[in-house]
């Protein structure tokens, strides 16, 4: 069977416990139970992790080539800072789609540029918990 890797990255395990007018109520066992109900619809298995730290999740995408055929991925605050998660996407080799529950572009300067867009095979924004699926989803078509 397929196996996708799907990495949530900085503070995504407070979705829907803080700050829910920026992000909604949703939390992120949700979006995982969604995440999964969609993948078994497809057939494919999902390994799904939430990480704080940079280098976990550089590891975690290092380690990817040969255990997964793609890679979906919200890099959180990461997006807009981490040189060394968008070479380790590229560096990988790795199938990967970028997601993001708000619409990056529309909010503060500092958020608009994504270090990672230009190494994953296109990115889904603004739709909240829905950019997820609409991420696999994509993702999908493309394997
Ligand atoms: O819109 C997105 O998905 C972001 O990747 C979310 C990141 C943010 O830094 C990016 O600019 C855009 C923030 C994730 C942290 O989520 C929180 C949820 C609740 C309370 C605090 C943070």
């Amino acid at each position: 069977m397929k196996m996708i890797l799907v990495i949530h990255g900085p503070n995504l395990d407070l979705l829907g416990k803080r700050e829910p007018a920026i992000y909604g109520k949703v939390t992120l066992t949700e979006i995982n139970r969604a995440l999964r109900k969609a993948a078994k619809k497809h057939k494919v298995t999902l390994k799904i992790v939430q990480s704080n730290h940079e280098g976990e999740i550089v590891d975690l995408i290092g380690k990817s080539r040969n255990k997964f055929c793609g890679l979906l991925i919200n890099p959180a605050a990461y997006t807009h800072t981490s040189v060394a998660i968008r070479d380790a996407i590229s560096g990988s080799g790795i199938l990967a789609v970028e997601v993001h529950l708000s619409n990056i572009h529309r909010r503060e300067e500092f958020r608009r540029q994504s270090l990672i867009s230009a190494v994953v095979s296109g990115t889904v924004m603004g739709f909240g918990a829905k950019s997820y699926t609409l991420g696999l989803s994509a993702l999908l078509d493309l394997l």
